[in-house]
């Protein structure tokens, strides 16, 4: 029977063995010894790879779906800690197929995958050598890490894991949770960090390849911004080629996400639940619920495929990628009305996807009715909304020639460019219902064009 092994040192279990076996493992945690000082440079390779691929599938799961509550959130609040902590004895999701789920993010003309291995309420998703809290503990016994990310290096999509730093039900974690009843001073903050660690070491030596170290619950006064360098400089050391957000340390603008300043680790920022801003030069990802509950919640709110095609190019349009999120059922199946939709996202990519895929963000800058992309000599614009009585939008000059242009979808287009302005003019029968992509093919790289911001479309 396996148990924390922190917990054998607290008991004063103080056998040679398990003080060995805690050396051992606490050393191989943390290679660099002390706190590591400094950040590290971004690897670039794998920051290019990273934003080509613009669109990834987020996967929020975990016994509390038999519940159909918030993961993490719930625990002791709707869900009394007790009653939250023992889900995992029913847990047994025997319709998982994690072929089924990658094809299905495939479909849906994802290239990433981010499963969240261990959420705030502590419970693992893979056979952690470090606790009896995970899946092995469940009537399921499957490793669902394991077995996904040996689908996503089948299917060719690249697999991350999101891993919390808060662990509301680890003894040695504080501050406790709501409702959790257990007295804080028995907890040993530092003990828990060597524990994390040696989680996080398994999934990137044991369960990758892994493209993103995905961390969230930085937020809580317990992690320090020296903790997130050190964590930082330890996931870096495992495995260099890596991409780390920026939540692993404590410089996060709120839900906005970006960095508060230089000083702070991380390889990309996280706006959440909201498009981020026109960024071209920090590197962003926005991560947002095609729902409403980032768990799975019976009739939850569904975004309209309007909304998550909105989205994905406003995200695209602002030189960013977007994580949208699924929140599968207790038997592991994805919801089949959110599988639906991603099928549908997938049907629009199939004929969109080079507007989105390997482009870069601009130089029409995205606003309510428009948005554009770029890649080599080719800028495409985006046009969501056309004027009420027009079938011309008016946008600001480039300062680069246009020598060509034409419709994604297939279709008549009319371009005229002057000192001042340029006019696209598509009339209805070939415009498309959500996003008329319109390709503006140019005499020079599009890359050299300084952003520029866009009127209504009308003057
Ligand atoms: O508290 C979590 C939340 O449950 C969810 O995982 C999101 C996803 O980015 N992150 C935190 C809220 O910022």
């Amino acid at each position: 029977m396996r148990v924390f092994k922190s917990i054998l040192v607290m008991l004063g279990v103080q056998t040679i063995a398990a003080t060995v076996l805690l050396a051992a493992s606490a050393q191989a945690a943390d290679p660099a010894g002390s706190h590591a000082k400094g950040k590290l440079p971004t690897n670039q390779e794998s920051l290019r790879k990273w934003r080509a691929m613009r669109f990834g599938l987020f996967i929020h799961w975990g016994p509390v779906s038999l519940k159909g509550t918030e993961i993490g959130w719930s625990r002791g609040v709707q869900v009394p800690v007790e009653e939250y902590d023992n889900l995992y004895k029913r847990f047994n999701p025997v319709k998982f197929d994690a072929r089924q789920w990658v094809g299905l993010a495939k479909e849906a003309g994802m290239k990433y995958i981010v499963l969240t291995a261990k959420h705030h309420d502590g419970f693992s998703l893979w056979d952690s050598e470090y606790t009896d809290y995970d899946i092995m503990s469940t009537p399921f016994k499957r490793d669902i890490v394991k077995e996904l990310s040996e689908e996503c290096r089948r299917q060719g999509l690249m697999f991350c894991t999101y891993y919390s730093i808060i662990d509301w039900y680890h003894p040695d974690y504080v501050p406790r949770g709501k409702g959790d009843t257990r007295p804080p001073e028995s907890a040993n903050y530092e003990r828990y960090v060597k524990f994390m660690k040696n989680q996080v070491r398994e999934l990137i030596t044991q369960r990758g390849p892994l493209g993103v170290m995905w961390f969230d619950g930085e937020w809580e006064q317990t992690w320090t911004h020296e903790h997130g360098l050190d964590l930082y400089a330890f996931v870096r050391g495992l495995k260099p080629d890596i991409l780390v957000n920026n939540r692993v340390d404590k410089g996060r603008r709120g839900m906005q996400g970006m960095f508060k300043s230089s000083e702070f680790a991380g390889d990309f920022a996280m706006p959440e639940q909201q498009v981020g801003k026109f960024e071209k030069k920090v590197p962003w990802e926005s991560c947002i619920t095609i729902c409403r509950q980032w768990a799975w919640k019976p009739k939850d709110r569904l975004k309209s495929l309007d909304e998550c095609i909105r989205t994905l190019v406003s995200a695209a349009g602002g030189d960013g990628n977007l994580l949208l999120n699924v929140g599968p059922m207790p038997d592991g199946q994805i919801e089949p009305r959110q599988a639906d939709r991603l099928k549908q996202i997938g049907t629009w990519m199939k004929t969109n996807g080079p507007s989105i895929y390997g482009t870069r963000g601009g130089p029409f800058k995205p606003t309510a009715w428009c948005a554009s992309t770029h890649a080599e000599n080719r800028i495409y614009l985006h046009v969501l909304q056309w004027p009420d009585k027009s079938d011309t939008v008016v946008l600001p000059p480039l300062g680069k020639k246009i020598i060509g242009s034409s419709l994604l979808a297939g279709g008549k287009v009319a371009v005229a460019q002057s000192d001042s302005r340029i006019t696209v003019t598509v009339s209805g029968q070939h415009r498309q219902p959500l996003d008329t992509v319109v390709v503006l093919q140019l005499d020079g790289p599009a890359s050299e064009i300084v952003p520029v911001a866009v009127g209504s479309g009308t003057e």
